[in-house]
């Protein structure tokens, strides 16, 4: 048991696992005695995705809806009007969430969007929400034009071990992925970079997942844990489902690695009973998707979001609030 919780950029592979592989009562307990030490345990932040661009993907990313090269019968999109975002950002606004991700189905964007991406963010800082996108690979100038734009946050997710990896993605590599964090990272765009758990991957792969953040220069300030929504018509549609405990001592292996950064209960909920996901908040989660849509796949109603919080007196974190302590 640590008494305190301090920021560790050095944690090992040792370490990780005997955390994760803790008995449940004690990992519990132990993350949230953690999450006690940086948070207000009955705050929970949300936040509301907004597909700005779907479908008709170049990856080949083996869970998603959106990839040009799975079955999934997706039709594509242009990238849609600011003005559409806006006025659904301020929708999701009056709906208590602090936060707005805007998600294109992109292996990277192109640069005759960058003016529309960045009237986006700037449109949507107006109204005063916090502003993160998910746009695939960036080039230094782009992530300079989001920074200059006022872009709080980029979401960039790891996915899977770098073991794992080329399971799952063939398009790009690992490696890939940490140098567009790093490009972020370094230009003072705050980093959500999380993965997905349920892919077929073993325990240490998610072990290693959490440790490659947890290891990174400075630890993302989101880190989002998908659960996967098997897609029919992708090669992960007949995945075995994975037992919901791991999903929980993935959670709490992130809270304990990284004390201060946002966990965030993503994908998956729509599947996971009340009691499960007060189980994840236990375990360290702090932050959620609201809204019946993530970007293509379900994700509760927001009146059923109302209920749950109502039934665990979580109430949601104020924007520019961290909850911090
Ligand atoms: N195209 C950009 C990229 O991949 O970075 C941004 C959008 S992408 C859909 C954002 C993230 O959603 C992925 O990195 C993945 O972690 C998550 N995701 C996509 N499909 C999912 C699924 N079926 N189940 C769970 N998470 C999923
Ligand atoms: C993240 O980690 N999860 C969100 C967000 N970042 C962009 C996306 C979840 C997508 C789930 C599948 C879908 O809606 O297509
Ligand atoms: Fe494209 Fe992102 Fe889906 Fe991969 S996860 S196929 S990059 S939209």
């Amino acid at each position: 048991m640590l008494d305190a919780s301090p920021i560790r950029n050095d944690w090992t592979r040792e370490q990780a696992e005997a955390i994760y592989n803790l008995p449940f009562m004690d990992l519990l307990f132990q993350a949230q005695t953690v999450h006690r030490q940086h948070f207000d345990p009955n705050q929970v932040q949300k936040s509301k995705l907004l597909s700005i661009k779907t479908g008709g993907c170049a990856e080949d990313c083996a869970y998603c809806s959106q990839s040009a090269r799975n079955g999934a019968q997706l039709s594509a999109s242009k990238l849609i009007e600011v003005e559409r975002v806006i006025s659904e950002a301020r929708k999701a606004k009056e709906g208590g969430a602090t936060r707005y991700c805007m998600g294109a189905a992109w292996r990277s964007p192109k640069d005759r969007d960058m003016a529309a991406l960045e009237a986006m963010v700037k449109g949507v800082k107006d109204l005063g929400m916090e502003t993160c996108m998910t746009l695939g690979m960036l080039d230094e100038e782009q992530v300079f034009r989001l920074r200059d734009s006022g872009l709080d946050y980029y979401n960039h997710n790891i996915d899977t071990s770098e073991r794992y990896y080329s399971e799952i993605i063939t398009t790009r590599t690992f490696a890939d992925r940490i140098d567009t964090l790093n490009k972020v990272r370094e230009a003072g765009i705050k980093v959500c970079a999380g993965g997905i758990v349920g892919m077929g991957e073993q325990q240490m792969d998610r072990i290693d997942m959490m440790l490659a953040l947890a290891t990174l220069e400075e630890h993302p300030d989101s880190v989002p844990v998908n659960m996967l929504i098997p897609i029919a018509d992708t090669p992960l549609a007949d995945v075995a489902k994975l037992d919901p405990i791991e999903f929980v001592r993935t959670v709490a292996l992130a809270r304990i690695l990284m004390p201060k950064s946002h966990v965030r209960l993503s994908a998956g909920r729509t599947d996971m009973s009340d009691e499960m996901q007060a189980m994840c908040f236990f375990a360290g989660a702090n932050s959620i998707f609201v809204g019946e849509t993530l970007l293509t796949a379900d994700n509760p109603e927001e009146d059923k979001d109302s209920a749950l919080f109502a039934r665990l007196g979580i109430s949601p974190m104020a924007v520019g609030c961290d909850g911090s302590k």
